[in-house]
């Protein structure tokens, strides 16, 4: 069917106008990253470990913008898409311990320029198949060429383990297209138990060697300071000054 110079015209216009939604998206994400980043490195510094095992981040396909659009019943206009849809722009945190994981949250939460819109936590109220993570729903802003734009993003937050047992249910649950059954469901959430078990563990573990550790490095370290992987030495006059006071 060939297209009339106005209705290529109308194309044209809302391809620009969608191009433009997605990437304030986009933006937000950046953003976010870079707040990211920074926690992770200022964190490692301040704990000698790092939290953060990795981070991924995307913006939800057109398709499966439209597909939930159609999911919750809302009129497909931008606006509509905007006001009811959070998750078009993802971020996922995976930490080393569940500790990590509130820190980090409550370290996002209470940055002047974000606006928390929504928590859900599935770690303190697990999901009835076993599901665990921390939802945030955060608003940041997003400053274009001739407006801010208030942009929604989740933020999901997990330990490996839950990240690893996340992972298995998504792929089970669109191989049986979404109707696990009953045994391999009953499996997955004692792999669920098991899960958060081993975090425990491995979270205290963790905190019996860093006590053990801090005494030693008062011990050892000292007279240096690291900055950017870079060794300096605290001058002599410092390290005097600061031990008689
Ligand atoms: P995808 O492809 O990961 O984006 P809402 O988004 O608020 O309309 P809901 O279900 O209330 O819908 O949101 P919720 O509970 O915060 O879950 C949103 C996302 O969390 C999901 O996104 C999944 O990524 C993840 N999630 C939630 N429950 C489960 C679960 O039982 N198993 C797994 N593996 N992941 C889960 P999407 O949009 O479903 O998919």
């Amino acid at each position: 069917m060939a297209l009339s110079t106005l209705q290529m015209q109308s194309l044209k216009t809302i391809k620009t106008e969608l191009t433009r939604f997605m990437m304030t998206y986009k933006f937000a994400l950046d953003e976010l990253n870079t707040k990211i980043d920074i926690l992770q490195q200022e964190f490692a510094f301040i704990h000698d470990y790092n939290p953060i095992e990795h981070v991924t981040s995307r913006v939800k396909s057109p398709e499966s913008i439209v597909k939930k659009v159609g999911k919750k019943g809302l009129p497909l206009t931008l606006t509509a898409i905007r006001e009811n849809i959070h998750d078009i722009a993802g971020i996922r945190i995976t930490c080393s311990f569940r500790s990590d994981i509130y820190e980090l949250s409550t370290m996002l939460q209470s940055q002047q320029d974000i606006r928390v819109i929504e928590i859900k936590d599935y770690i303190k109220n697990p999901k009835p198949n076993g599901y665990q993570s921390l939802h945030l729903i955060l608003e940041v802003p997003v400053f274009m060429t001739d407006r801010v734009e208030h942009v929604c993003v989740e933020v999901q937050i997990r330990t490996i383990a839950m990240d690893f047992w996340a992972s298995l249910e998504h792929k089970i649950y669109y191989k049986f297209n979404k109707e696990i059954p009953k045994r391999l469901a009953d499996e997955l959430k004692e792999a669920a138990i098991s899960a958060a078990h081993l975090d425990k563990k491995m979270e205290n573990i963790h905190k019996e060697v860093n006590e053990i550790k801090n005494v030693e490095d008062v011990n050892d370290n000292s007279h240096e300071l690291i900055i950017n992987n870079e060794k300096f030495n605290l001058p002599l006059d410092f390290l005097t000054r600061a031990i008689k006071a």
